[in-house]
């Protein structure tokens, strides 16, 4: 009987490793579509389309992201994770890239592809860039607080061109997205 017991808890643990192995790297994943129909204020009609993915860290430490995109009309000049919800705007948190002057008080963010292309990178709470108005805070506080919005989906990845500067294609993160282990 005891050994048959252990047998049966070693089998349990072993199940439960081989479970747990996906989620080692990273603790939530956020993908996303972009497209102009997910733009705000005003809804714009695209060619331009994109794919996001966002990889928060065991620890939520790093966020690991690759946006990728096309076709697009006009030249891209930056691209963000910004704090709102769908549907409506919010402000630039997180650089993803930019092809402008770089932001103030964050380390520089890389360039972004013009018309098509792929940009990877890391983001931790040295990039986050505070929102007073919307109540974000820089550094640590704000990194934390922007994966709970990407959890609560209150956050979205944008695309910004020459043609449309307050952004061309978006698309929201979280919520559909979240593919939360953390139970
Ligand atoms: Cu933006």
């Amino acid at each position: 009987m005891i050994t048959s017991r252990r047998l049966s808890i070693g089998f349990v643990v072993l199940a439960t490793s081989l479970a747990a192995a996906p989620a080692l790297a990273e603790r939530f994943t956020f993908p996303t579509t972009l497209s102009g129909y997910n733009e705000t204020t005003a809804t714009i009609n695209s060619t331009g389309t994109g794919t996001f993915v966002a990889k928060v860290s065991k620890d939520e430490t790093i966020i690991t992201y690759t946006l990728t995109f096309s076709d697009l009309p006009s030249d891209s000049t930056q691209a963000h994770i910004h704090f709102g919800r769908p549907a409506l705007s919010g402000g630039v948190a997180l650089f993803l890239c930019t092809n402008g002057t770089p932001p103030a008080g964050v380390p520089t963010p890389q360039h972004c592809p013009l018309r098509a292309g792929t940009v990877t990178g890391t983001l931790t709470a040295a990039d986050v860039i505070a929102l007073p108005a919307q109540s974000i805070d820089s550094g640590a506080a704000g990194f934390a607080e922007m994966i709970k919005a990407l959890r609560n989906g209150a956050a979205y990845a944008n695309v910004h061109t020459t043609g449309h500067p307050s952004g061309e294609i978006r698309g929201p993160l979280g919520k559909a997205g979240d593919e939360d282990d953390d139970d």
